[in-house]
């Protein structure tokens, strides 16, 4: 029993064709309606177009990532009881459909943070990176988020100056719209000023609250789920800790416990991210995996390579911190012991050949995920091998 390769897709917009995505090798897709604004109810009539394209590809639809939380129900404000409604309105609909897997996040405001997207890397292919200290420079110097220097060292605000002095205006520009690319599947990228009035809707919610209000919504949510069939897949923050002041409670092996023991459920599961978790030295990805195996409902594997400043960079999926042997070992036990396909895509990959002459989605080029998901299929078809073998 192999691992269900898929591929994210963006949609009919997606510069990547399910064509594409079929000659990678993928048996299904993985996509969301973007185009639906956050909080609506996502039709059966809309699922079933979208399915029926990616069957017409040859490819199935069993995951979808994501099905966005509104920002109300993550502060519990405004109409979030009924985004809630919406909510299980969309669960029980895309059932009716026959797919199997929701991933969402609980991330405030933003979804995933890079300071470049095109970061090159010695072979000439360019993948995603974070420098904190250009992070902090952001913050401080053109983000001007009040309070900022409450949350760095002096040491650190004092590296971001110096570094920010002599970054030209191009370079402060870059930094500026990489920091601001809008959620994943938007064309449009945050405004400073929007992201300044956002963050004010934050003050007075910190872990604590935050984490409440996710178990709130999925005390409402869960049992639906549970009950027609589908699970819910929780995507770790990425970079996994607080940024811009903002909590972030799905960082650490304790915030997946804490999760998975608020609603206790089948349903109730993790998107097991390497790339996300990974990033933090205290993660032991190895130890998750066996701890919560069996809340894992869908798989990103990709890598990443951390330095002592706590900047990172994705690099190639069996290289990196994350032992991607052990980890890959470790989801083919678990798929023998549940006797169950788990679905995984190779998340991001490189921008390399041909891709560099072409935009997509930061992280998403077609022949970087190739790559990755073709290494990743020759050593689940190794390791597999490997430990059929009796002695
Ligand atoms: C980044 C992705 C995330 C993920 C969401 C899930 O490339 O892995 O944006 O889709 O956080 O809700």
């Amino acid at each position: 029993m192999l691992m269900h390769q898929t591929m994210r897709w963006y949609g009919p917009n997606d510069p990547v064709s399910l064509a594409d995505i079929r000659q990678a090798g993928c048996a299904g897709v993985v996509t969301a309606l973007h185009h639906i604004p956050v909080g609506e109810v996502w039709t059966i009539e809309e699922i079933s177009k979208r399915r029926n394209v990616i069957e017409a590809a040859g490819m199935d639809w069993t995951v979808i990532e994501s099905m966005p939380v509104h920002e109300d129900i993550k502060k519990q404000s405004g109409n979030y009881r009924e985004w809630i409604e919406n909510y299980k309105t969309s669960l029980r609909n895309v059932s009716a459909c026959g797919l199997k897997v929701v991933t969402y996040n609980f991330m405030p405001i933003l979804d995933w943070l890079r300071t470049n997207i095109s970061y090159r890397l010695p072979d000439g292919s360019t993948g995603l990176y974070f420098d904190r200290i250009a992070f902090i420079a952001f913050d401080l110097f053109l983000l001007k988020r009040p309070g900022a220097e409450k949350n760095y060292s002096p040491e650190e605000m004092k590296k971001a100056k110096a570094k920010f002095e002599i970054m030209s205006e191009a370079e402060k520009e870059f930094l500026f719209r990489n920091m601001m690319l809008g959620l994943p599947g938007s064309d449009e990228s945050f405004t400073l000023e929007q992201v300044l009035i956002a963050l004010k809707t934050y003050d007075g919610i910190d872990a604590a609250k935050l984490k409440q209000h996710l178990f709130y919504f999925l005390r409402q949510v869960v049992p639906v789920a549970e009950e027609c069939g589908l699970k819910m897949a929780i995507h770790p923050d990425d970079p996994p800790y607080s940024v811009l002041g903002l909590p972030r409670i799905m960082s650490t092996e304790q915030d997946a416990a804490d999760l998975l023991s608020a609603v206790v459920s089948p349903a109730n599961g993790l998107c097991f991210c390497t790339g996300s978790f990974g990033v933090r030295a205290d993660n032991d990805l190895l130890k998750m995996l066996k701890r919560f195996g069996d809340h894992v409902h869908f798989l990103h594997l990709r890598n990443t390579k951390r330095d002592a400043e706590g900047n990172f960079y994705e690099a190639d999926h069996l290289a990196g911190d994350t032992d991607m042997y052990e980890i890959m070992k470790e989801v083919v036990l678990l798929m023998r012991r549940r006797k169950q396909s788990i679905p995984m895509r190779p998340d991001h990959g490189h921008q390399m050949l041909d891709d560099l002459n072409k935009k997509t989605y930061a992280g998403y080029s077609a022949i970087g995920r190739l790559k990755g998901l073709a290494e990743l299929r020759g050593l689940e078809l190794g390791v597999s091998r490997s430990l059929m073998v009796t002695r």
